[in-house]
């Protein structure tokens, strides 16, 4: 896979994706991320990306004309993508379903808006998916850009070991995770549940279930029955 992001900030987006699992993803090349400045893209000496608004207002917006000429030569150079996704406000909420879509298409270009925006020309003609990770206000697109490219990039084949941990994700099975505990069982008298540590792997696995399953109804009833996974059809 091959993602190209489109930024005035370069630099927020490469060394965030170089670390972790997604740093082994691209040095093992099933996915390749390419920061690209958005100034490259600009005809004038002191490449300039934003004007005035029409109609005016407080605020600078982002001038069409870099933007298109960004995907027309990314465009030219890759191929084609199969998307070019607007981080964005006022996009659909990003979700897992939507991570699984776009981490099975070969090719897609990330836009990152600064200012108030974008020129609307951009997402008219230009753009398939204006996405937003959530209703809060961000200065930029480049940190939900950053979100974004995670969710998806570890959905790739061969990105996450084991494909078992991506099959229970807890948005795949609409329930959230069980807790976790580690060495000592007994900290400062705060112990690990006994049954942790039976090897009763059957009583093991109801348990956490059983975790899952009160976990979710208390913190995020909004799940419950959403995937048709929870609740009776996983005991
Ligand atoms: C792109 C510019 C800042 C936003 C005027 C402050 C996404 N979930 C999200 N929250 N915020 C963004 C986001 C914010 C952006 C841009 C994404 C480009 N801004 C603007 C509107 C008000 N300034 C986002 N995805």
């Amino acid at each position: 896979m091959i993602v190209d992001v489109v930024t005035i900030f370069p630099q927020m987006i490469e060394p965030a994706l170089a670390e972790g699992v997604i740093g082994r993803a691209r040095t093992k090349g099933l996915v390749e991320v390419k920061a690209r400045d958005l100034r490259d893209y600009t005809s004038d000496k002191h490449r300039v990306v934003d004007d005035v608004a029409f109609g005016g207002g407080p605020g600078m917006v982002m001038k069409p004309e870099p933007i298109f000429r960004a995907v027309e030569e990314i465009s030219a150079e890759r191929g084609a993508p199969t998307a070019v996704i607007l981080m964005t406000p006022q996009g659909r909420q990003f979700s897992h379903a939507e991570a699984l879509r776009f981490s099975r298409m070969e090719r897609i270009i990330v836009l990152c808006g600064r200012y108030e925006g974008i020129d609307e020309r951009v997402a008219e003609a230009l753009v398939t998916d204006e996405i937003s990770i959530g209703d809060y206000v961000l200065t930029g697109g480049e940190l939900p850009a950053l979100v974004v490219i995670d969710a998806v990039v570890r959905l790739v084949p061969g990105v996450v070991g084991d494909d078992q941990s991506v099959a229970n994700d807890s948005f795949v099975e609409g329930l959230l995770d069980f807790p976790h505990y580690t060495r000592p069982a007994d900290f400062r008298g705060m112990k690990v549940p006994d049954v942790l540590l039976s090897g009763h792997h059957a009583e093991i696995e109801r348990w956490r279930r059983e975790q899952q399953r009160l976990r979710t109804e208390k913190r995020r009833p909004d799940l419950v029955g959403r995937h048709g996974v929870n609740k009776e059809s996983k005991s």
